[in-house]
């Protein structure tokens, strides 16, 4: 049989959580064989000519649809490709609103890791901040403490963007900032996460370098 066509072209990085949450949804729909993976080089100080040709914002995830049409940023990838296998992973009505914004946690947690990163890898040393790293430590310390009091609502919720994206969020901090030890203070998250991450689209999209 003829292989389907790639529905996306999809700049990536493996390390990429904003990437994973794109793989997470498409490994759910079903969709992972029909997304041809283009290699980049995503770095905020060394634009690649790659992505800006159709993410002027040069990050990923980028996309390409069948029809030629640039796609960014992953919220519109994972709701585009959750869009054309009606999958259901965006919520309707009620439970859209608390769920987007389950997602707006989970990438703002991230934003706040990677501002951290980025500061410490493309800065020398002698030119760190230290109220800068404090102030985007204190976003990711708050955003867990907000994961922690909802651990028990997410332990009921179906499968979707929301938790997809904490699930991706928390991943990333065991892969960057592994002595965080976030777990020590928010047991109920952590219980939640354990077996979240046991979910075969997050078990296939673990971050590696
Ligand atoms: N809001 C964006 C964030 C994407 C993002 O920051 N991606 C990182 C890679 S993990 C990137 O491309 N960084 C390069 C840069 O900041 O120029 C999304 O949800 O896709």
């Amino acid at each position: 049989m003829k292989p389907e066509p790639p529905l996306l072209k999809l700049f990536h990085a493996p390390t990429s959580p904003y990437v994973r949450k794109v793989m997470v949804v498409a490994h759910w729909l079903g969709l992972s064989s029909r997304i041809e993976l283009l290699d980049c080089a995503a770095n905020p100080v060394a634009r690649d000519e790659r992505i800006t040709a159709y993410n002027p914002l040069a990050k990923i995830p980028a996309a390409l649809s069948a029809d030629g049409e640039a796609l960014f940023d992953s919220r519109v990838i994972c709701e585009y490709l959750d869009d054309w296998a009606a999958g259901g992973l965006f919520p309707t009505g009620a439970r859209r609103w608390p769920a987007l914004t389950r997602q707006a946690l989970g990438d703002g947690l991230l934003d706040a890791a990677l501002l951290a990163r980025y500061e410490r890898q493309s800065r020398p040393a002698q030119l760190w901040s230290q109220p800068w790293y404090h102030g985007q430590m204190q976003k990711i310390d708050a955003a867990l403490d907000e994961i922690e009091r909802q651990a028990p609502v997410l332990a009921e919720l179906p499968f979707e963007i929301g938790t997809l994206t904490l699930g991706c969020a928390l991943g990333y901090l065991d892969f960057r900032f592994d002595t965080l030890d976030w777990r020590r203070t928010r047991p109920r998250a952590a219980a939640w996460f354990a077996e979240f991450d046991l979910r075969p689209p997050m078990a296939e999209t673990r971050p590696h370098s």
